[in-house]
Order: structure tokens, then sequence, then C-alpha cells
């Protein structure tokens, strides 16, 4: 069978499965592992746009190939893989190691087949990523989908890509163009319209659901994610999607939303093949209190069983948790204040008190929230070393105000591996306070190969250099541990391996840098199945994350059906 275009993800450093690299805490708060091996929503959605306009794409998470199966062979499979359009995702940062030698790999193999990269990184560097000879396009923006299928229509047709918008582009003398910027949709309702649908036909026609798979666990927990929106209102400093960045570096002005009626469309299409967690992506009141209104009436009128997560970017009124409350009984909310210092959180871009935030947790337990995360973080504008500790203490706190509460579970986590480019901090460091230690792709891909993650932190603040913030990164997330041992709202036996895990890793980290200082390299080759295994060990955060498992997560019968009734 012919396919006009495959899509690969990349795993963050490519050769991860060599190299002796300790990650630290860098992905201990979402689903994916070090690897990062969750690939964009948004490669789906290309692939249903361009399916609706007679395409044929097939998505191949390369990532979570060799995460499952340390024998699997990347490159032999892009060898055998056959298509005249790749696309590679270059959307987070973190993946430039793995993207740039993958790219490599599809051209050694493909010469003749065109290679384009997309997403919110490659869009950011595009003219450094065209400089290099194996890359011929980079579509840039959030929102690709129209202009992929402009440029596949040019490809086929034999023709030079000068009217596709967003497009920067390599003539067959190698020349470079840049075409202008100019889709950045506000009507986004015509794409994502049955991308869940997509993916579960293309599983069964490319006889690949390994592929497709989001992380590495998810057949055991599938957790799917609903989007509301492209761009965001808020402007937190750290951030590389705050309207600000959107705005700089993909053109967008506003953000825009789906209409209730999409976000709930996707909520039902999710619900015939998973019976796992719903993350819905985005503070529902972004664009009004009736958007939020509207979307959790209809959600309470469908009675899924599903469990859901919501999302806050600021306290909510007890009404609006009320509403929740009876739109999907036992919902998990989610809210970031990044750190208990009003200052610091003022700084980084969240103008909310303690005591609206406490309030807020209080109405939540009130209507029967099953579940409410909160995260800090740790190497933000005016955080001091003390001040991040502080923190825990403050969690200790809470969890004392709220008599210990088990549904209340606290995190924190540093601000690792980078800075994203494009946020206000990367953008306007003295401002906010912080040093951009490297700019380039370059500089960012060969920091992601060091021994200890510590190197590859991009960024210091005025307030905390790059061991600074390590060190105290493994300090509260320790002492964060002893205090929910001491509220007993985690298991014993986690707490106790967590402590381990985490002073391993924080002797390890030490061990590495005197080695480094050293020059001995060598013996840090050496210490790789110890590194290892540190990395591999169970997350206590990951674990508390997981809402209970359903006992039959996957639907496949029901997913088959959807897919021959189109129902
Ligand atoms: C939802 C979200 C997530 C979800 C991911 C859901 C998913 N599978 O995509 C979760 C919560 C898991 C997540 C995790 C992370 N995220 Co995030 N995330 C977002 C958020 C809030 C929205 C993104 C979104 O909805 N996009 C809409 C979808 C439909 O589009 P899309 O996937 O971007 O794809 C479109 C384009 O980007 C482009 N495109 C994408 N890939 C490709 C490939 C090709 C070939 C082409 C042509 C085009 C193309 O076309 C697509 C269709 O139009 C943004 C912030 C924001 N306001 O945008 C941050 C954001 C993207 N995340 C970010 C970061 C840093 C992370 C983490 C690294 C955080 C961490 N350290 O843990 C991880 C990485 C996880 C991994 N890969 O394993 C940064 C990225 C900055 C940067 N330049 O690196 C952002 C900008 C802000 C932030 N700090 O949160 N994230
Ligand atoms: S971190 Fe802040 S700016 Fe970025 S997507 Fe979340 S709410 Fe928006």
């Amino acid at each position: 069978m012919s396919t006009d275009l495959i899509l690969l993800h990349a795993p963050s450093v490519y050769d991860f499965r060599q190299k002796t690299i300790l990650y630290g805490p860098v992905s201990d708060l979402i689903p994916p592992s070090y690897v990062f091996e969750m690939y964009p929503i948004g490669l789906t959605s290309i692939a249903d746009y361009l399916d609706r306009h007679g395409y044929r794409v097939r998505i191949v998470n390369l990532a979570v190939r060799m995460l499952r199966n340390r024998r699997f062979d990347a490159e032999a499979m892009i060898k055998r893989l056959n298509a005249p359009i790749f696309g590679i995702d270059l959307h987070w940062m973190l993946h430039c190691h793995g993207a740039i030698e993958i790219a490599r790999l599809v051209k050694k193999w493909h010469p003749q087949s065109k290679l384009i990269f997309g997403g919110f990184s490659s869009t950011y560097f595009y003219k450094q990523l065209l400089e290099r000879p194996e890359i011929d396009y980079v579509l840039r923006g959030d929102s690709t989908e129209e202009p992929f299928r402009q440029l596949m229509d040019c490809l086929k047709n034999g023709k030079e890509p000068e009217s596709v918008p967003n497009l920067a582009w390599k003539d067959r003398q190698g020349r470079v163009h840049e075409n202008p910027f100019s889709n950045v949709p506000s009507d986004i309702d015509n794409v994502m319209v049955n991308h869940y649908g997509n993916v579960v036909r293309s599983v069964i026609r490319y006889r690949d659901l390994i592929s497709y798979t989001p992380v590495k666990d998810w057949l055991r927990y599938p957790i799917t994610a609903v989007l509301t929106c492209r761009g965001c209102s808020e402007n937190c400093v750290i951030c590389g999607g705050s309207a600000a960045a959107f705005r700089r570096c993909y053109h967008r002005d506003k953000p825009a939303y789906r209409s209730p009626e999409t976000v709930i469309r996707d909520i039902k299409q999710i619900s015939r093949f998973s019976n796992g967690p719903i993350f819905v992506l985005g503070d529902l009141r972004q664009p009004g209190e009736d958007y939020a209104t509207e979307v959790l009436s209809q959600l309470q009128k469908l009675k899924l069983k599903n469990p859901f997560i919501l999302e806050l970017f600021n306290p909510a009124p007890k009404e609006l948790l009320q509403q929740m409350s009876r739109a999907c009984p036992n919902f998990s909310l989610e809210i970031s204040p990044e750190s208990h210092d009003y200052e610091v959180r003022k700084a980084i871009g969240r103008n909310y008190t303690d005591e609206a935030l406490e309030q807020t947790i209080a109405d939540a337990l009130d209507v029967g929230c099953g579940r409410l995360d909160i995260f800090y973080m740790i190497g933000l504008t005016k955080q001091t070393p003390q001040s991040a500790l502080a923190t825990i203490d403050y969690c200790d706190y809470l969890l004392k105000k709220f008599n210990s509460d088990k549904r209340l579970c606290l995190f924190t986590s540093p601000l690792a591996p980078f800075l994203d480019p494009g946020s206000l901090g990367f953008e306007q460091p003295e401002r906010y306070g912080y040093r951009v230690l490297f700019r380039s792709l370059e500089e960012h891909r060969q920091a992601l190969a060091s021994p200890l993650w510590k190197y590859s932190l991009n960024f210091e603040t005025k307030w905390m250099d790059r061991q600074q913030i390590m060190d105290t990164a493994y300090d509260a997330i320790l002492r964060l541990n002893q205090v929910k041992r001491k509220h007993g709202v985690i298991h014993e036996n986690l707490a106790r391996i967590s402590e381990q895990r985490l002073k391993g890793a924080w002797d390890m980290a030490h061990h590495i840098d005197n080695l480094l200082a050293q020059g001995k390299h060598q013996e840090i080759e050496i210490l790789k199945p110890e590194v290892d295994k540190i990395n591999g060990f169970p997350v206590a955060e990951k674990i508390q994350l997981e809402v209970t498992p359903p006992l039959m997560p996957i639907k496949p019968f029901h997913a088959l059906w959807s897919v021959l009734t189109g129902k």
C-alpha cells in the first residue's frame, strides 16, 4: 500500500540507549519518560486533515519503539519505510538532538524523498534548520494543516511551493525562500474533526499499534488529551506558549478557541475507544465564563464514566467547581501556582494570593473533587534556594490545614532542561533575572547529550546558578516526599523507594560532576548500567499523578465498530 507522507517522532536524544546520561527529575510530572516519547497531538490533526483531502499519512513514533525494545533498530526501520515525503516534528526543543539525527538517517536512505520539519521549535529555529543539508522545508506556525495540504499538492504536481503560506524552503539550487507567514486561522473548527478516529483507522490500516501509542505505558494507562484552543491568554514568563510568545513567534495576536461542540465531539470520540482518563487542556474560562458553562453542561448530559482531569490557570469561584463536579463527578483538577511566595508568583505572571488559592482548594474538596494536583517549580524569577524550600514548608502547612486530605496532591520539579525559546524569560532575560547560557540550535543539541542534566540547563537566574537549581531540586523533592510521608498521603513503601531513588540520583549527580571535572569520561561511560537503573526507577510522583486506572482501559471492539460504521 503506498503512503504519501510518513510523520516521524524522535526520542529526545537519539542514542539514549548507548549514552550515559543522568536525566534528573525532568519528566517526573508528565506521562512520558525522560526520552519524551510523546508526539505532538498536532501530528494526528495533520494526518486527519490530509486524509480528508485524499492523502495517505502514517505516523511512526520511533521514540516509543526504541524505548519499549532495546534491540529495536531505528535505522533499519527508517530504511524499510517508503514514502515520497517525510515529516519530523521538532516541536519541543528537547527533541533537537533526536530529530536532527533522524533527519540525517531519513536522507541517508531516502535521498530522493523530501523532508519537512515543523512544530514550535522548528518555527523558532527555521533558519538554522534550513542550513542543514538534509532539511528541505520548514512549515512554520501553530496551525499547519492547510499549508501542509497545499505543499502536498505542489509536490504531487512537481511545482515549486512558492505560494504555500508559512513555508520556508530550499529550491533545486539550494537557495532559501521565505513565504509570507500568513496562515494563522482564528476559526479552527475545520481541523481535528476526526483525528482520533483517523488514528484508530490507521492502526488497523498499517497493522501497527505501537507506532501510534503516545507514551510507553499508554495501553496500561490510556490518558488522552482534548484541546480547547491554539494560543494562550496568559503570560507566564517561563513559557514558550504564552500570549507574548505566540505574538512574537507564531504571529498569533489572540488565542483561537474550538467551539464547545467540537470539544464535546472529541470527548465522545475518545469515550468510544477508551475507558481511561480524559484530560481537557486549557482553562475552560479562557474564552469567557459562558464557554465553560456550555462545555460543562453538554458534558453533564453525556453521563460518561471516564475519569476527567480539568485545568485551572487561576483560582476559581465555587459555582464553577460545582458545575465541574456535576458534569464529571469525582473529577481531578490541576493548578500551578509555581511558588508559595506571592512576590515570586507575581513576578512570573501569576498574580493571585495564597488566600484565593486556599479558598479554591477548600471549595474544590468541598464540592467532591476527586483529586487536586498543585504544581510548584524551581528556577523562577526572584526565587532563592531558601524560597524554593520554604514552598515545601507551605505544602506542609496546606496538608495540615486540610487535615492531610489524600486528595490534595502536591508536586515540585525543576524548570528543566530548557527555559523555552520564545518565552519572555528567554527573550528579555535581564528584565526577568535570567541568564541564557546558550541560544543556538547547535548549542542546545550538544547540551542534551551531556552526561549530567545540570549541564543541559540553558539558563541560570540571578538568584540561583545551575548547581543550586540542581541541588535545590533534589533537596525540595526529598523534603516534599518526607512531608507527604508524615501526613500519610502516600504509601510508606512508595515514600521509601522515592527517597532511595532521589538520594541515589543526587549522589550520582555529584559523582558524575567530579568525574567530569577530572576529565574522566571513560569512567562515566562505565557507570551506564547504574545510571540507567536510576533513570528507570519507579517515580513516586508519576504513580501519584495517575487516577485509578480502569479495569479494562481500552475498548478495542467498540473502536473497530465505530471505524467500520463511522459512528
Ligand atoms: C498540550 C501541551 C502539552 C501536552 C502534550 C499534548 C500533545 N501530545 O501534544 C503535555 C501536557 C503532555 C505536554 C508536555 C510537555 N510540554 Co507542552 N504544551 C502543551 C500546550 C499547553 C498546548 C499545545 C497544543 O495544544 N497545541 C495544539 C496542537 C493541535 O498542535 P501541535 O501539537 O502544536 O501541532 C501543530 C503545530 O505545532 C505544527 N506541528 C507540530 N508538529 C509538526 C510536525 C511537522 C512535520 C509539521 C509540518 C508541523 C508540525 O502543526 C500542528 C498542527 O497544526 C503548549 C502551550 C501552548 N499554549 O501552546 C505547551 C508547550 C508546547 N509544551 C512545552 C513543553 C516544554 C513541554 C514539556 C517538555 C514539559 C516538560 N518538561 O515536561 C513536555 C514534553 C512532553 C513530551 N514530548 O514527551 C513548551 C514547548 C516549548 C519549546 N519550544 O520547547 C510549550 C510551548 C509551553 C510549555 N512550557 O508548556 N505539553
Ligand atoms: S504556562 Fe502559562 S502561558 Fe504557558 S500555556 Fe500554561 S497558562 Fe499559558
